[in-house]
C-alpha cells in the first residue's frame, strides 16, 4: 500500500485540511500519515477560533521519522500556520524525497481574489518559491493570481490567459501546474492543467453550482493526491476531483439541514469509491 504524508491544520470542526485529506485518501486505499501545522477549534471562516502553531514541533517530528526510515510517496502540502513553515515544509520536501516520490503542494492561503486571515502578500511570494519544488501545484485563480502577482482577474480568463498563467507557474522547475475555478461558458467550471515537460494543456469542464461551500479546495486535492497514488495520470485523477466534488457539493446542497462550514463528503464517499473503480478498469 502506498503511503503519502499530509501536511496541513487539524481544525477540530469545519471539515477541512487533516479532517478531509485522513478520510478520503484513506478510503482511497492510501495510507495518509499526518504532520500537523497547527491546531484550530475550527477553521478560520468561524469568529473566535483558537490557534495552537506547531511550528517548533515540525522539525523534531522530521527527525523521529527519518530515525524510524519512514518513507513516503507523496507529500501532500495544504495549510501552513507560520511563515517559518514554509522553509520547514521545504527542508522537509528535500530530507524525505525518493525519486519516485510526488510534491503535491495545495499553496492555501487565499480565495475569491482575498488572502485569509493571517496571510500576507510576503507569504504568497514565499510559497510561490516553495512550488518550484512541487511535482503538481494546485492553487485556485486568487492564489494563483497572488503567486503571479498579477491582479485577480475581473472578468473570466480567456483560454489564452489561462494558458499564459500556467506556463507561468511552470517557468521555473515546477512540473506541472493546475487551477481549479476555471469555466469558459456561463454556468460551468473547471480545472485547467498543464504539464511543462511535454508542453501540453488540458482543460476539464463540469457544471458550477451556485454556492461555495468550505473545504472544497482540500477535497479537490486530497482526492487529486489518492487517484495519483493509485495509478491514475494526474489529468484523470484531477477530472475524478472535479467530478466527485460537484457531486458533494450538489449532495450537500440537496439536504435542507445542510451547514455553510463544510460539505457532506461523508456520504459520497461510496460513489467516489465507484468513480475510482472506473477510472482505473
Ligand atoms: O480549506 C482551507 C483551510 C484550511 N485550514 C484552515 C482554514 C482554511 C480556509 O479558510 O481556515 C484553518
Amino acid at each position: 500500500m502506498k503511503r503519502i504524508v499530509t501536511i496541513q491544520d487539524i481544525s477540530g470542526v469545519g471539515k477541512c485540511s487533516v479532517t478531509i485529506a485522513q478520510p478520503i485518501i484513506s478510503a482511497m486505499g492510501v495510507e495518509c500519515a499526518v504532520m500537523p501545522t497547527a491546531v484550530l477549534s475550527t477553521h478560520t471562516m468561524f469568529s473566535g477560533f483558537t490557534f495552537c502553531d506547531l511550528t517548533p514541533e515540525m522539525d523534531k517530528i522530521a527527525d523521529h521519522w527519518e530515525r524510524e526510515g519512514i518513507t513516503f510517496d507523496a507529500i501532500y502540502t495544504g495549510y501552513l500556520g507560520s511563515f517559518e513553515q514554509l522553509d520547514i515544509v521545504g527542508r522537509f520536501i528535500d530530507r524525505f524525497r525518493r525519486d519516485e516520490t510526488k510534491v503535491v503542494i495545495d499553496p492555501v492561503m487565499a480565495d475569491h481574489g482575498k488572502l485569509y486571515t493571517g496571510f500576507t502578500p510576503a507569504f504568497a511570494e514565499k510559497m510561490a518559491q516553495l512550488c518550484q519544488k512541487a511535482d503538481l501545484v494546485l492553487p485556485n485563480l486568487t492564489e494563483a493570481s497572488f503567486m503571479l502577482g498579477k491582479p485577480y482577474p475581473a472578468e473570466p480568463l480567456t483560454p489564452d490567459e489561462v494558458e499564459e498563467w500556467l506556463r507561468a507557474l511552470c517557468s521555473g522547475t515546477t512540473k506541472t501546474a493546475a487551477i481549479t475555478g476555471i469555466g469558459y461558458h456561463s454556468g460551468t467550471t473547471g480545472v485547467a492543467y498543464y504539464d511543462q515537460s511535454t508542453s501540453t494543456l488540458s482543460h476539464y469542464e463540469h457544471i458550477q453550482l451556485p454556492v461555495n461551500f468550505h473545504g472544497t479546495g482540500d477535497l479537490f486535492s486530497s482526492v487529486t493526491v489518492g487517484g495519483m497514488m493509485r495509478g491514475l495520470s494526474t489529468f484523470d485523477a484531477l477530472k475524478l476531483a472535479a467530478d466527485y466534488t460537484a457531486e458533494t457539493i450538489a449532495y450537500t446542497l440537496a439536504d435542507p439541514t445542510h451547514q455553510t462550514y463544510g460539505v457532506q463528503f461523508e456520504a459520497t464517499i461510496p460513489s467516489l469509491l465507484q468513480k475510482l473503480q472506473m477510472a482505473l478498469a
